[in-house]
């Protein structure tokens, strides 16, 4: 924490500029051995937050590496916490690899991935999951999984978890100072009703967030989507139609796809991670069969399946295995091909899977593709809960420790009613406080941190 760090903070390829960003205390002494202004002499003397304009020079061969601007950020009102200096120079590859050289050259040290985000935790200028906000705001695909970061790192998940946090505080002091006066005679019913009806309150408020959390997940990390059939039935045809693009190849040869294909596609507003896979089929090609295999394995991780079947031809021995695959999961159903001659109909289908929704399609002519997308969204909006307003859990970690604590609170509650002794209950409270605590950083480990932070890019 005391030693200064620096990073390539933008993405690295052509662009208009590029950033070098330092942060630590030596921030300014080290950008200054680098820098020459063309009206300032010393960068301490140009004004705090304001750009200055100069020239870097390299440190061993005296020689101008790039035309910037720079930035100091004088601390503490900056976004570590710590003096930061910002260079802004031209973009690509070169200008911006030639000054993070310099710089450590100069005495920084290359930061890890989230080292910035770290510090500014560390420093309490967020706490962590406004600073887990950061690198979702960054990877957001869609305009409302951008919203529900931002509001996550304005800290409107972190005020919700400090209120329950509070009123299990209140609890335990008051158990506390009941245990205290219970050597004396019998805790009261008061005291115990008291306990109860804030035990409902908090296991109220952590369900409701948990409501939120499977919808949640899908708004970061996408709806993940597997495209399942056996060979040649339009699998690359439909990710293409989605893509609206060319991105998988098409031909009437079966086993065209061996590899999965994976894209990310935003249906008004749901981002959808779309994997094509390899059509399913005993193969004896070596290449082909790890692609079969990679398909399989996909299925079990999707969090919706759109199963192909080609309705001009018989169904195969494939297809009744896709059938059995797909039995138990959340999957949508296209007959394919219905341009050509029907071999079957959706009423065979519909006792196959009997609560499966089945769409007749013809993914050559674009017949059918407007009614699978609305079933995805009808997928997603389906259930009650109001992104737009309501705070969302997006993150499996807050997903996990909620969890933890719902089973903690559920244990006070029960103890509570049979009028288990207090600090039996004490146990349970203090649990669900502890877990509820790693969502926004209270009590969390060095091992959690490190874990997450890494998870970051660098520069960031
Ligand atoms: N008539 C008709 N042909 C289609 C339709 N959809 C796809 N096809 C054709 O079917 C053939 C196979 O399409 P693909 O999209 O490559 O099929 P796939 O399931 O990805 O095949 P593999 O990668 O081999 O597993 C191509 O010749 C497509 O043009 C459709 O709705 N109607
Ligand atoms: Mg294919």
């Amino acid at each position: 924490m005391t030693d200064t760090i620096a990073a390539i903070s933008t993405a690295i390829g052509e662009a208009g500029i590029g950033i070098v960003r330092l942060s630590g205390k030596d921030s300014i002494e080290i950008a200054n051995k680098i820098f020459k202004g063309s009206k300032i002499d010393e960068l301490k003397k140009a004004e705090n937050r304001k750009l200055t304009y100069g020239h870097i020079i390299d440190p061993k061969t005296n020689e101008i590496i790039d035309e910037v601007l720079i930035a100091y950020m004088k601390e503490p009102y900056t976004y570590t916490r710590e003096n930061v200096v910002e260079i802004y120079c031209h973009g690509g590859i070169i200008s911006v690899r030639k000054i993070l050289e310099a710089v450590l050259e100069s005495g920084a040290r290359l930061a890890e991935p989230g080292e910035f985000t770290k510090r500014a935790f560390l420093n309490g200028r967020l706490d962590l999951a406004q600073s887990e906000a950061v690198i979702d705001l960054i990877r957001a695909k869609t305009d409302k999984s951008f919203q529900v970061s931002l509001n996550q790192l304005e800290g409107n998940l972190s005020k919700k978890i400090r209120e329950i946090r509070n009123t299990l505080l209140e609890m335990l002091a008051h158990i506390n100072a009941s245990i205290d006066f219970s050597e004396e005679e019998d805790v009261d019913d008061v005291t115990y009703m008291g306990l109860e009806e804030k035990a409902r309150l908090v296991k109220d408020e952590i369900e409701r967030l948990l409501k939120t959390a499977d919808r949640g997940k899908i708004l970061r990390d996408g709806l993940n989507t597997v495209i399942l059939g056996k060979p040649n039935v339009g699998k690359s045809s439909l990710l293409n139609s989605i893509l609206r693009e060319n991105r998988a190849i098409v031909t009437d040869i079966p086993g065209t796809t061996r590899d999965i294909i994976e894209e990310y596609v935003n249906i008004d507003g749901i981002p959808l991670r779309i994997i094509d896979t390899a059509g399913i089929r005993t193969t004896d090609d070596v290449v082909e069969k790890i692609g079969v295999d990679k398909a399989k394995d996909m299925v079990n991780r999707a969090d919706l399946i759109i199963a192909v079947f080609d309705v001009s031809s018989e169904l195969a021995d494939e297809d009744f295995e896709i059938v059995e695959i797909i039995k138990d999961k959340n999957a949508i159903v296209l007959l394919n091909k219905s341009d050509l001659p029907n071999k079957y109909d959706k009423d065979y289908f519909t006792e196959l899977l009997p609560g499966k929704k089945i769409i007749n399609t013809s993914i050559l002519e674009g017949v059918g593709i407007d009614i699978l997308e609305e079933e995805i969204k009808n997928i997603f909006y389906s259930g009650t809960v109001n992104i737009e307003s309501d705070i969302v859990v997006t993150n499996m970690r807050h997903k996990n420790q909620l969890v933890k604590a719902k089973k903690n609170i559920e244990d006070g509650l029960e103890g509570i009613k049979a009028n288990m002794p207090l600090d039996c209950i004490e146990v349970d409270i203090k649990a669900c406080w502890e877990n509820l605590g790693e969502i926004s950083g209270d009590t969390v480990s060095e091992d959690i941190l490190d874990k997450i932070f890494s998870d970051f890019c660098i520069g960031k």
